[in-house]
């Protein structure tokens, strides 16, 4: 089903990343599958006519995000998100059908795709899977992320392949991993499932909240955090999720790319503005999930998860 990716032809490479050690978490991903029903989001792209920009129709917003047939996790279409060289703007918005609040719980799962020669950008990392947050009927009041990336010099961290970041925490936690066990991998070039999930909180439940980020790969556990809080205000409400958004380039050098087959930064031109070069990833078996309708399979641990 999967075919090279030319121009950028090479070797299967990988990304390292962390996992929960054995007794830190779920081990196994979970047994069964989800159909949907009820699902605040699903969306196989089946349905679509190749070639169609859907930014707008299955997403709300976004920049050059098409059907696609080139590759597919199941069935034969996907969604492909197209990167220009310096661009900065590729990804979708979705907005979710009600507010959710304090309290509440959100599950996104997709399987993702991304090109042989996925070059990240490094320094300030690549936001894969978002849930914003706001004051009531206003702008922004900061975001719930998975980033994936080649490190973040800034807060003094190489070689850092994922992590999580709280925005509405009012110190910008970050929580990070390193590179670990072979086993443990994004691999370009090869379809995985990826999930997080957030119950919003202003305190985490380390903390006398009840706030809690979770993150698996094919429904492994990689990492529970439960010491920040999800929101800045009990009272703001959480609108929509964004996938594979922009680059947010960095604004001052070294403006480089990483390279997940050496695991090592370069200076990259494009990094300075966007993405380190013209690349493409798909995405494919979006869904969304909240506490209305939550995930009807857990993992090892017991944790309710969408699943595989
Ligand atoms: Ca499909």
């Amino acid at each position: 089903m999967a075919t090279s990716d030319s121009p950028l032809n090479v070797p299967n490479v990988t990304l390292a990343v962390a996992r929960l050690e054995p007794g830190g978490g779920g081990v196994s991903p979970p047994s069964g599958t989800d159909d949907g029903t009820g699902a605040e989001f699903f969306e196989d792209f089946e349905g679509l006519t190749v070639g169609d920009d859907i930014t707008n129709t299955v997403f709300d917003s976004g920049f050059q995000v098409y059907a696609a047939d080139d590759q597919a996790s199941v069935g034969t279409k996907s969604a492909r998100f197209d990167n220009n060289d310096g661009g900065s703007q590729t990804g979708i918005q979705k907005n979710l059908s009600s507010m959710l609040g304090q309290g509440d719980e959100i599950w996104v799962r997709l399987d993702a795709r991304w090109q042989e020669g996925w070059l990240f950008n490094n320094n300030i990392g690549w936001k894969f899977m978002r849930v914003h947050t706001r004051p009531v009927g206003q702008s922004n009041a900061g975001y719930v992320d998975w980033y994936n990336c080649g490190g973040r010099r800034d807060q003094g961290l190489d070689s850092v392949a994922w992590y999580h970041r709280s925005e509405p925490e009012a110190d910008y936690d970050i929580r990070a991993a390193g590179s670990s066990r072979a086993a443990d991998q994004i691999i370009p070039g090869e379809w995985h499932t990826y999930e997080m999930y957030v119950k919003f909180d202003t305190e985490g439940v380390d903390n006398g909240g009840t706030a809690l980020i979770r993150s698996w790969i094919d429904g492994v556990l990689l990492e529970e955090v439960r010491d920040i809080g999800t929101m800045a205000d009990a009272a703001h409400e959480v609108d929509r999720v964004h996938i594979c958004t922009f680059f947010n380039p960095p604004t001052s050098a070294p403006f480089e790319s990483f390279d997940p087959v050496t695991e090592q930064t370069a200076a990259s031109a494009g990094a300075e503005t966007g993405s380190p070069q013209a690349q493409s990833m798909w995405i494919d078996r979006m869904m969304i999930r909240t506490n209305a309708n939550p995930p009807v399979n857990t993992d090892s641990a017991g944790n309710l998860c969408i699943g595989v």
